[in-house]
């Protein structure tokens, strides 16, 4: 279906109806936020969090932090579609000093640095002088499911919500890189937003991708999100998408965008967000001396969205357990199921292909034989031939977990 998109006018509309109607008027503070319905209890020592409905443009989320905000998308969200719905999108930002406003009108993107001409775009233009594109991608927090570590460690302490799948509407990064023309000699490319930290020495948020990579037309700059313009949580008006890549790298409140003829060197880069150059970035506790590189492909993961452990089922009925899985930087080839905690693998019917990089829901009927407690298990296999560890993955700052899913089931 095509949508007439008009991100302008809808922008304008959303946006001030998310404000107004949530009184959403000061800063990002803890003041405006503060109502608290419910909370959740997760399988981790601390493991209890407030959902709340406070912040503008969102639904119920799990509240990790306040300011600035972590939030986290509940986890039966899951369960009811392959699409993420924008108000239940998780959120996460580094600094403090986030935009309450943008203004459509004034809003620029602008590209300069190693390039022949620095160029300047409005919202319309972006909308209306270039081919839009749309990639159905996962976007996940490097540290998504870091909770979980054991040993635990510092860090935003999400569940495995800190993800989320959309479809995202834009223009190719590529084609705004042509019309600036990147010069010969250009290495990476680096993006920045509007946020701001509240301290002058907190190190500005900014991510670089390889010029190649810049250029391979699936990198885009997203203007939509589920057809609607992005939230202002989720990076409105403009933000980088990197299909398969960890979010990391999607900048939000996208506004300038810097060719670099030597590689990036600040903090963002060079100290933060970086894994042990091992498979599945995993080393044991306590190792050093280990080889670190930046964050970059997503890896496999498939989880169990209608059942939780300790689930109870009737002996000799059937029940349909699904998920959703992703094959991380590339397609999801197959999913495995386990009802006996990994002797047996069967492999699971999956649901409708929305892309490579998008969410896929798989099932498949199970059964309790007997009266015994089961652990039931879930793997997922990319067609690039990689999976997921039985035994889970570690380092010191808590990403990439993608270990096998279990839960128990017991008998009813
Ligand atoms: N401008 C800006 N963009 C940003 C960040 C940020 O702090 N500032 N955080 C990044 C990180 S680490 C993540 S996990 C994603 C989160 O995207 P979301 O809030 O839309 O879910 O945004 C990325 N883009
Ligand atoms: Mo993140």
């Amino acid at each position: 279906m095509q949508r007439d998109l008009d991100p302008l006018a809808q922008s304008r509309r959303h946006f001030i109806a998310g404000l107004s109607g949530l009184g959403f008027t000061g800063l990002l503070g803890a003041s405006a936020w503060s109502g608290t319905d419910e909370s959740v209890v997760f399988p981790f020592v601390n493991g209890e969090r407030n959902l709340v409905k406070t912040f503008p443009q969102k639904g119920s989320m799990v509240l990790q932090r306040t300011r600035p905000p972590l939030l986290e998308t509940p986890f039966e969200v899951f369960d009811q579609g392959v699409f993420t719905p924008n108000d239940r999108f998780y959120v996460r930002w580094h600094l403090a000093n986030i935009p309450t406003v943008v203004d459509p009108a004034t809003f620029r993107l602008n590209i300069r640095g190693h390039v022949g001409q620095p160029v300047s775009f409005t919202l319309d233009d972006l909308v209306r002088k270039f081919k839009p594109m749309e990639i159905a991608a996962v976007n996940q927090c490097s540290g998504n499911s870091r909770a979980f570590f054991t040993p635990r460690v510092a860090g935003g302490q999400w569940a495995n919500g800190a993800m989320g799948n959309a479809v995202w509407r834009g223009v190719s990064l590529k084609a705004l890189l042509d019309r600036a023309g990147v010069k010969t000699g250009a290495l990476q490319v680096r993006f920045n937003g509007l946020d701001t930290g509240i301290l002058p020495q907190t190190p500005d948020f900014m991510k670089s991708l390889d010029v190649d990579h810049s250029l391979d037309g699936e990198v885009m700059v997203a203007y939509a999100m589920n057809g609607e313009p992005l939230p202002l949580l989720n990076g409105y008006p403009l933000r980088l998408v990197v299909p398969g890549w960890y979010a990391t790298y999607w900048v939000k409140m996208l506004n300038d965008i810097e060719v670099l003829d030597k590689p990036d060197d600040n903090f963002w880069m060079t100290r933060a967000y970086l894994i042990p150059d091992t498979p599945f970035a995993d080393v044991v506790p306590g190792q050093q001396g280990v080889k670190t590189i930046p964050i970059n492909r997503m890896l496999p993961r498939s989880f169990f969205t209608n059942i939780q452990d300790q689930a109870k089922l009737k002996v000799g009925e059937t029940t349909t357990v699904r998920g959703i899985a992703f094959g991380g930087d590339t397609g999801l080839a197959k999913v495995l199921f386990s009802g006996d905690g990994g002797s047996q693998w069967q492999e699971a019917r999956l649901g409708p292909d929305h892309g490579k990089y998008s969410f896929r829901q798989w099932s498949v009927d199970f059964r309790l034989a007997s009266a015994q407690p089961q652990k039931l298990l879930v793997k997922a296999f990319n067609t690039a031939g990689a999976s997921q560890p039985e035994r889970a993955n570690w380092n010191g700052p808590g990403y990439m977990r993608n270990v096998v899913e279990s839960v128990s089931v017991q008998p009813a």
